[in-house]
């Protein structure tokens, strides 16, 4: 019998990969995000019977339950959550930063995040289901114009431990993946809509792309159940750290 799995952010870059790869693999999919067009078109590509389109802002509780209370009978049991939909906005320092654009972040990456697993841990636990976050390489190392991005993966790092911890002996595996640079809408969102920042940046850096990540997704979803990856970093080759910085006199 295929098994269902929920993506948040399914419009774009990881989501959207996985939508392919996971419905590839013989799972169902309820394919989420504010672009209603773009789930319509993932369906209209794989089929009805394979992807299941719920278009709602992660940020709305309501809409979002509405949508789960209409799930069909045939996407109804959830057996992976991923929660993917999440966001960068702006690169400034802090002192320089739109609050607005934290508050989007914080709404976004963390408190519909935890809302979302909050409301979908009972039936998990009732399947031996799995969770998987999107954190980021940017949870570990931090980086200039980082700051509440930065702060919002760190809690989806760790919030991803803590609930593994809580889950202990439920059978539901819970992991956190955290990628550094990967070329998708990702940069056009933070910088606004500036196509040019978002060229520049991946130029020749060789980033990994989607279907990169949606491949580890698959890996983790698909490994035997008494596995559990707790968190994945990956990089491109091409990426690595640098050091401390010092502000001299
Ligand atoms: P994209 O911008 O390509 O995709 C983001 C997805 O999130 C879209 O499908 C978007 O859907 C959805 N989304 C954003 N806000 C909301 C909202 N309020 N309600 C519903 N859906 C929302 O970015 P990526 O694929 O790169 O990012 C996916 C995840 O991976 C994010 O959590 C990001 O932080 C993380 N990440 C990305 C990295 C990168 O370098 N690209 C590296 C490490 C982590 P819609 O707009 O249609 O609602
Ligand atoms: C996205 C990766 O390095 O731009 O999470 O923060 S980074």
């Amino acid at each position: 019998m295929s098994r269902t799995v929920f993506i948040t952010g399914a419009t774009s870059g990881f989501g959207e990969a996985a939508v392919h790869a996971f419905v590839g693999a013989g799972w169902k999919v309820v394919a989420t995000g504010r672009r209603t067009d773009r789930l319509d078109a993932l369906v209209a590509t794989l089929g009805a019977d394979r992807v299941h389109p719920a278009g709602f802002d992660v940020r709305d509780e309501a809409a979002r339950d509405a949508a789960i209370d209409a799930l069909p009978q045939a996407f109804a049991g959830i057996d992976l959550l991923i929660n993917n939909a999440g966001l960068a906005l702006g690169t400034k320092p802090a002192q320089h930063a739109d609050l607005a654009q934290w508050k989007t972040m914080i709404d976004t990456n963390v408190t519909a995040l935890v809302s979302l697993t909050h409301k979908l841990l009972p039936a998990l636990i009732a399947r031996k289901g799995a969770v998987i976050n999107l954190s980021s390489v940017a949870a570990t190392y931090p980086y200039t114009g980082g700051n509440v991005y930065g702060g919002s993966k760190a809690f989806v790092s760790q919030f991803s431990l803590g609930l593994r911890s809580d889950l202990h002996g439920t059978g539901v595996r819970v992991t956190s993946i955290e990628p550094g640079m990967a070329e998708t809408e990702f940069t056009l969102i933070r910088t606004g809509g500036d196509q040019g920042a978002s060229d520049e940046l991946y130029q020749g850096a060789q980033p990994m792309t989607g279907e990169d990540i949606a491949q580890m997704l698959l890996w983790v979803a698909e490994l035997p159940p008494h596995l559990n990856v707790n968190r994945l970093e990956i990089m491109p080759v091409r990426q690595s750290f640098a050091g401390f910085q010092v502000a001299r006199e």
